[in-house]
């Protein structure tokens, strides 16, 4: 890109992980918006992997012709990279910035849910034939519960900043949870649950809307798209949709059944007709899975001393893990 002449930026997003901006830029005379992104390389250790998963799976959607969606492929910089380094060493990409979109935020209607689980399918659909175990796992072990278990066990174990006495009760409750990891573990390892191109962050905010009609135009944040199993993406649909309150809530949320009927239909609405019996019968169990799994990362990450995860106050990883371990209950309970 030719040097700006002005540009504006502007903060947009509530990622916990990286930084995005809006920028107004006027290049040569011209105006023109982009979206500009700090990749955060303490999590994505290898930042060019991510954007050769980016990029690869971009090309393969904007070659689907029956791909529903936009396809917000990143901009490649003046010398064809996709990914740039400032000197400070922070790794920096562009994407065209979609205008009149949001993504919606708090508590959606069930409309909104079953477009969204929608969009989600729809991607889903488009990577069916994607060779999956192709891509990198750009965290590695994102979603091994049993790795992120004995990650669990060796932090209780160190307990670097004197947590572990304060959170006995939280402790137990994910010991009470292991024989559901210990079933997806199972079926993964068994092959009943095949490979796929998951998304691995399948919020509502991941979803651009439109403003002016209020469908979905493009699903985002591919950082995290790497082989693994649907009833992640729609477990994390479960997990970030169906509760009346959100994970940063101290108060008890309430599950949302018709938002849950909302979500299983827009999703099955679009593969319904190549997934699995194992896997349709499995969503609810991929639901308590990711919510369970959540809770052992807010856990550990707080025991850990939040290293992990940006926190809006000191106690917000013990939140946030106490928050999710209500909602398991509730799903064990309820669903
Ligand atoms: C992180 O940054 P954000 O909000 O997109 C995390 C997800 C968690 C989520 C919990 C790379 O996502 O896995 O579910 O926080 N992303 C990564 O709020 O760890
Ligand atoms: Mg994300």
């Amino acid at each position: 890109m030719p040097e700006a002449d002005s540009a504006v930026w502007t903060p947009v997003g509530q990622g916990n992980i990286n930084d995005t901006y809006r920028v107004d830029v006027v290049l040569g005379g011209e105006q023109k918006v982009i979206l500009l992104q700090r990749l955060n390389h303490l999590v994505f250790k290898d930042p060019a992997q991510v954007m050769d998963n980016t990029s690869r799976i971009c090309a393969y959607l904007t070659a689907q012709p029956d791909y529903p969606l936009q396809v917000p492929s990143p901009i490649l910089a003046k010398d064809g990279s996709n990914l740039v380094r400032d000197d400070q060493g922070n790794y920096w990409r562009a994407f065209p910035f979609i205008e009149r979109s949001y993504t919606p935020d708090g508590l959606v209607t069930p409309d909104i849910a079953r477009k969204a689980a929608r969009a989600y399918g729809a991607f889903a659909r488009a990577l069916r034939d994607f060779p999956a175990a192709t891509l990198a796992e750009t965290i590695p072990g994102f979603h091994d519960t049993d790795m992120r278990w004995l990650a669990f066990l060796e932090v209780i174990r160190q307990d670097p900043v004197s947590r572990v006495g304060g959170v006995q009760k939280e402790i137990d409750a994910l010991f009470a949870a292991k024989p559901l990891f210990d079933l997806i573990s199972r079926l993964k390892r068994s092959g009943e649950l095949p490979l796929r191109v998951s998304h691995n962050d399948t919020k509502a905010g991941n979803v651009l809307f439109s403003m002016d009609t209020h469908e979905p135009l493009a699903v985002i944040d591919l950082d995290t798209v790497m082989p693994g199993t649907l009833l992640s993406d729609f477990g994390d649909m479960v997990r970030t949709f169906v509760p009346s309150l959100t994970e940063n809530s101290v108060d008890e949320p309430h599950l949302r059944l018709d938002v849950l009927l909302a979500l299983r239909e827009g999703f099955l609405s679009e593969t319904g007709d190549f997934i699995t019996t194992s896997e349709q019968q499995h969503l609810l169990t991929g639901g308590a899975w990711i919510i369970g799994e959540q809770a052992l990362r807010f856990l550990t990450d707080w025991i850990a001393g939040d290293v992990y995860y940006k926190i809006g106050y000191p106690e917000h990883n013990l939140v946030r893990a106490r928050n999710q371990l209500q909602l398991l209950a509730m799903v064990n309970r309820e669903l």
